[in-house]
């Protein structure tokens, strides 16, 4: 049987980190995409001869064209700008809206079957673009945020209990974006719900830097944003996906009407199989859980309408 093939378009640093994690989980074969001439091409040979050592077959292709990617299984898009600092997602939206668009039509032309990944910023956002561009049913576009949010989320609980990230589990919902809806009494430790664990104001103090988890890192790097964990997250997505292992993730998906929504990509937990998004997991909200969430879909709303899709 042909291995899958996962095309992923932008080889920067989430793009080439999602290449990396996807051929060390020899998950299938990569074709790495970027505009810029020789960077594809030259991450793609670095990271086969990684192969001997880690013990992979997965091919790797780096190209600047669309050709290679055709009959793709999955499609990562990450190609756009990264946030610089003082940057905030929204003024990256009108460029990325161009870069993102763009790239969709070249992919969907060439694999009317694939699953498309979105991480580009807004993620939202684009991923609204990226449906509607691609004319694809909503179950085949997907956006990843919910699984990086929550895993933030994860490393900070852990951290506070000293425990294993093994042992903590967290749900996030909404948008990615600073009005991000951390779930606390959805978090658990070994299943224990982290509202019977920690006081209310040291929860908050997580949930407030869950949040503003992208920014602290930029803060660091300066010149770009984050990028190991966001490329784990998407692979986590890409793996689910391929092993058709029904996984429960958060991530950006179409609503019809789920959690009072209607016509929009929002974050929510959803099942992940081979076809893509099969199940929206729909849970009770609170009352302050689902004026948040309103408000974060409502900010959500407020980027797409300035698309004009
Ligand atoms: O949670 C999330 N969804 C995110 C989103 C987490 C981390 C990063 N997030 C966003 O992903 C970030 O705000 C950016 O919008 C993207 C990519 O972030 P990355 O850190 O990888 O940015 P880089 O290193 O600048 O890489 C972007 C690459 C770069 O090599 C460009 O040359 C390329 O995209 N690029 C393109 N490739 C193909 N086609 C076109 N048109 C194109 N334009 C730029």
């Amino acid at each position: 049987m042909a291995r899958p093939k996962i095309s992923v378009i932008g080889a920067g640093n989430v793009g080439a980190s999602v290449a990396q994690y996807t051929v060390e989980k020899e998950l299938g074969d990569v074709v790495l995409v970027d505009v810029v001439e020789g960077i594809p091409q030259g991450k793609a040979l670095d990271l086969a001869q990684a192969g001997p050592i880690h013990g992979y077959d997965s091919r790797l292709i780096g190209t600047n064209g669309y050709d290679e990617t055709a009959d793709s299984d999955i499609v990562v898009i990450t190609a756009g700008l990264a946030r610089k600092p003082g940057m905030t997602r929204d003024d990256l939206l009108f460029k990325n809206a161009e870069i993102v668009g763009s790239v969709v039509e070249q992919v969907v032309s060439r694999s009317k079957h694939a699953i498309l990944i979105l991480v580009t910023n807004p993620l939202d956002a684009m991923v609204q673009l990226a449906w509607k561009k691609s004319g694809f049913p909503t179950e085949r576009v997907i956006g990843m945020a919910g699984v990086l949010d929550s895993a933030r989320f994860r490393t900070f609980i852990a951290q506070e209990l000293q425990v294993s990230v093994e042992n903590v589990t967290a749900f996030v919902l909404g948008g990615h974006g600073d009005s991000m809806v951390p779930l606390p009494r959805y978090s658990t430790v070994a299943g224990i719900p982290i509202t019977d664990l920690l006081p209310a104001d040291r929860i908050q103090a997580l949930v407030t830097r869950t949040a503003n988890g992208g920014a602290e890192i930029v803060a660091f790097l300066k010149s770009g944003s984050a990028y190991y964990a966001p490329a784990a997250s998407a692979v986590e997505m890409v793996e689910a996906i391929l092993k058709d292992k029904k996984k429960i993730l958060p991530c950006a998906a179409y609503l019809n009407g789920q959690y009072g929504t209607k016509g929009l990509y929002v974050g929510v937990p959803v099942k992940l199989g081979r076809k893509g998004v099969e199940q929206i997991i729909e849970i009770k909200l609170q009352a302050d859980e689902q004026a948040a969430f309103d408000k974060s879909a409502a900010a959500v709303r407020e980027l797409v309408d300035k698309l004009k899709l």
